[in-house]
C-alpha cells in the first residue's frame, strides 16, 4: 500500500492526498513534519535527505517532491485524460504546475508566511511587500488565462494541472490583504469546489 509521510495540513501534502482520492488510491499518512515528528529525524532523512514533506513510498521505492508525487501517481494509476501523453497537451499541462511551484512559491513565502504567519526569515517588510504585490499580478495572469481557457486550467477537463494551481488560489481567498475581484479566478475556485477530494484536502478551512 502507498505510504505518504507528512502532515495533512501542509500545503504540498494536501496535493498528494487530492490525487490519491481522485484515484481512488488507497494509503496509509503518518503525521510528520511542524508540529509532528521532526523531518531532520534520521528516520525521516532515511527516506528523504531533502527534509521536507511529502516524501512517499510505494513497492520499496521512496518519493519526494509533490509535483513529482502527482505526477507518479496520475502515470501509474490515472486515466489519459488527467495527465495527457501527447507531448504538446502534456507540457500544457506541467507548465502550470512549474509555474505554481516556482513562481507563486516565492510571492506565498512573502504574502503568506511572512505578511500573515509572521514566519521568519519571510517577515521582512520588503519581501512581504513583494510577495503580495507579486501574487497579485499572478493570479491576475491566472484569471486571464482562464477567462480564455477554463473551466479547467487546460480546458474542458481536470488535470493534474489543476491539483497545484489549486492549492494557490485556495490560499489566494484565505489571504488577508488586499486583493482584487478575480471573477474567472473566482468561478474557477467554485468549479474546483464541486470535486470532493478538492473540498476534503484543500478547500476546507485551510489556508
Ligand atoms: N518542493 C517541495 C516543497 C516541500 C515543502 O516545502 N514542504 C513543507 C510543508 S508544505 C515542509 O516540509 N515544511 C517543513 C515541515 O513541515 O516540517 C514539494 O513540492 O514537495
Amino acid at each position: 500500500m502507498l505510504r505518504i509521510l507528512g502532515r495533512a495540513n501542509s500545503f504540498n501534502v494536501r496535493k498528494v492526498l487530492w490525487i490519491c482520492d481522485e484515484l481512488g488510491i488507497v494509503y496509509e499518512r503518518e503525521d510528520w513534519g511542524r508540529g509532528y515528528r521532526s523531518t531532520d529525524d534520521p528516520v525521516f532523512l532515511d527516506i528523504n535527505p531533502i527534509g521536507l514533506v511529502p516524501a512517499v513510498i510505494e513497492d520499496g521505492v521512496a518519493l519526494r517532491e509533490s509535483n513529482t508525487i502527482v505526477r507518479y501517481l496520475a502515470t501509474k494509476y490515472g486515466p489519459e485524460e488527467m495527465y495527457p501523453q501527447g507531448p504538446v497537451a502534456r507540457a500544457q499541462t506541467e507548465q502550470w504546475m512549474d509555474w505554481a511551484n516556482y513562481e507563486t512559491s516565492i510571492s506565498l513565502r512573502g504574502a503568506f508566511l511572512g505578511g500573515q504567519l509572521d514566519e521568519a526569515p519571510w517577515n521582512n517588510a520588503w519581501f512581504i511587500g513583494q510577495g503580495r504585490k507579486d501574487i497579485t499580478a499572478q493570479v491576475g495572469q491566472l484569471d486571464g488565462h482562464l477567462q480564455n481557457t477554463g473551466p479547467y486550467i487546460t480546458g474542458e477537463h481536470f488535470t493534474i494541472g489543476d491539483i497545484p494551481i489549486g492549492l494557490v488560489v485556495n490560499r489566494w481567498f484565505h489571504l488577508e490583504m488586499d486583493r482584487p475581484d478575480y471573477p474567472a479566478v473566482a468561478a474557477y475556485y467554485e468549479t474546483l469546489s464541486q470535486r470532493p477530494p478538492y473540498r476534503a484536502h484543500v478547500r476546507n478551512g485551510l489556508p
